[in-house]
């Protein structure tokens, strides 16, 4: 059970069942993906006083994906306690009550400095010596900074990140000292996009700016991205594609006033967002445990190389059985169901199979939503209507079908689609799988 009592050095230990999060990581302000604690250790059994939850933030844990969605909302934006909840295993509303009736401690803004594996032992920023049996980590990942590509002005009023709730925050009230002003978003992937939807539903003028060829360069096809690019420039928003910013002009206030780009020319801003990408928050575990693809590297248990040392979300590398490799996948889905599998391993190893996971990715921008199941990887079959409402793509690899993508799908065919993705059905003429195009899913 879980017990607290000052130890030799006057220092608080707590003892029992640790799950940490993403929250804990040393580096910047760092948002967890909450769906990490989905309720599933009570489901499973655990007693109260046998868990307890380590937070950097001084909120519980919240669905992070509402905070590039709802959260930005002009009217009737989504706030907490509304989204206090992961839309777990069981639909519960995880609220501070609600872990508080399950006997789950909520270590709430706590920073963990260092941690000792061989000691199973954390030290947070405050003091405390934290031990465990058994250490979940989900720790997430920080959000890239401008600095790092020799940029500096991140830290201006009206420069915005998106990771946590603080960064939501900033960024609402920059918008909201923005309406009828100018926009630069800087980066074109999930962020970007997402963002730059809010902006324009805000009233904002948006200017997307990106070093690739089309937006959302990691997984769309040149196709995919122009119906998107299309959509938004009837919204309003202009790209400026292929280039990159070098220099903020920054006023006596210290707010960013202009964007300098590569090519000399200069953008007005009234605000600008940034969404270049994520780094994990590994570095309290490095040297402890082995890395790779820049996370930390668990089997299909989730399971590190520290046999009582568990790794979950957008951190975890993991065996993905489908494509026989070890990924790192950034998304709350696999979030959830890592996190799932996790405590399934620790609570019943004899019954739990190795993580056998199909990839799925989603967004939602103004009435527009799309899904993507498994990999994006060998050729591909574009199909249905590009200039309608609904269309899509598969992508065929060595003869089989690897990945598949849709457009404003019904519920029934984006389950269809991942049915027939993770069956990865051999395709021998692909013209014959673009003829047939969501058929070929319904029918399978
Ligand atoms: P991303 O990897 O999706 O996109 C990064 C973008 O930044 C790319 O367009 C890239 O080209 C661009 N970029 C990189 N360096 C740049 C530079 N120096 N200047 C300008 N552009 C640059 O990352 P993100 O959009 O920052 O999203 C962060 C994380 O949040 C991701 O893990 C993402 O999966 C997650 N997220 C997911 C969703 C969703 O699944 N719907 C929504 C929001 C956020
Ligand atoms: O769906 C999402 C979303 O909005 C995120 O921020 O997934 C990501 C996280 O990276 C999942 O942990």
């Amino acid at each position: 059970a879980l017990s607290e009592h000052p130890n030799q050095l006057g220092t608080k230990r707590r003892n029992g069942r640790i799950m940490g999060r993403r929250d804990f990581a040393c580096e910047s302000a760092s948002i967890y993906s909450t769906s990490q604690s989905d309720g599933e250790g009570v489901c499973r059994g655990i007693s109260a006083g046998e868990l307890c939850i380590i937070s950097e933030e001084s909120v519980a844990p919240y669905e992070r994906p509402a905070l590039s969605k709802g959260y930005l909302l002009p009217e009737a934006p989504a706030r907490l306690p509304s989204f206090h909840t992961c839309v777990g295993s069981r639909e519960e509303r995880l609220t501070p009550k609600w872990y508080k009736e399950h006997g789950i401690e909520l270590v709430l803004g706590t920073r963990v400095k260092s941690a000792d594996l061989k000691r199973k032992t954390l030290f947070t920023a405050t003091g405390e010596t934290i031990s465990y049996k058994i250490l979940i980590i989900a720790t997430g990942a920080r959000a890239l900074k401008l600095e790092e590509f020799g940029v500096s002005g991140s830290d201006a009023e009206n420069v915005c990140y998106l990771r946590d709730i603080t960064d939501a925050n900033k960024l609402v009230s920059a918008m909201q000292s923005c309406v009828g002003g100018n926009a630069v978003v800087i980066g074109g992937g999930y962020v970007g996009m997402e963002c730059a939807a809010s902006l324009v539903m805000n009233k904002i003028d948006v200017t997307m700016v990106f070093p690739e060829e089309h937006c959302m360069p990691r997984l769309f096809t040149p196709e995919i991205a122009n119906y998107y690019e299309d959509y938004y420039e009837a919204k309003g928003v202009k790209f400026i594609k292929g280039t990159a910013l070098t220099s903020f002009d920054v006023n006596a206030d210290g707010k960013v006033t202009g964007v300098n780009l590569r090519d000399g020319a200069r953008i007005p801003a009234d605000m600008v967002v940034v969404g270049i990408g994520i780094r994990p928050n590994t570095s309290l575990f490095e040297g402890q445990l082995s890395l790779e693809k820049g996370g930390i590297k668990v089997n299909g248990q989730m399971q590190t190389s520290h046999g009582s040392v568990y790794a979950v979300g957008d951190v975890a590398a993991f065996p993905v059985k489908l494509f026989g490799e070890t990924r790192r996948l950034e998304h709350v889905d696999s979030a959830r169901r890592s996190a799932r599998h996790a405590v399934a391993s620790i609570m019943e190893p004899e019954k739990t199979g190795d993580f056998d996971y199909l990839p799925f990715f989603y967004s939602r921008v103004f009435t527009l939503s799309w899904q993507f199941y498994g990999d994006n990887a060998g050729e591909v079959v574009p199909f249905g209507d590009y200039s309608g409402k609904s269309f899509g793509a598969y992508w065929v690899n060595n003869g089989h079908l690897v990945g598949s993508f849709l457009e404003g799908g019904t519920k029934e065919e984006y389950e269809a689609l991942a049915k027939a993705t993770r069956l990865n059905p051999s395709i021998e003429n692909l013209a014959e799988l673009e003829r047939q195009g969501l058929n070929f899913v319904l029918e399978i």
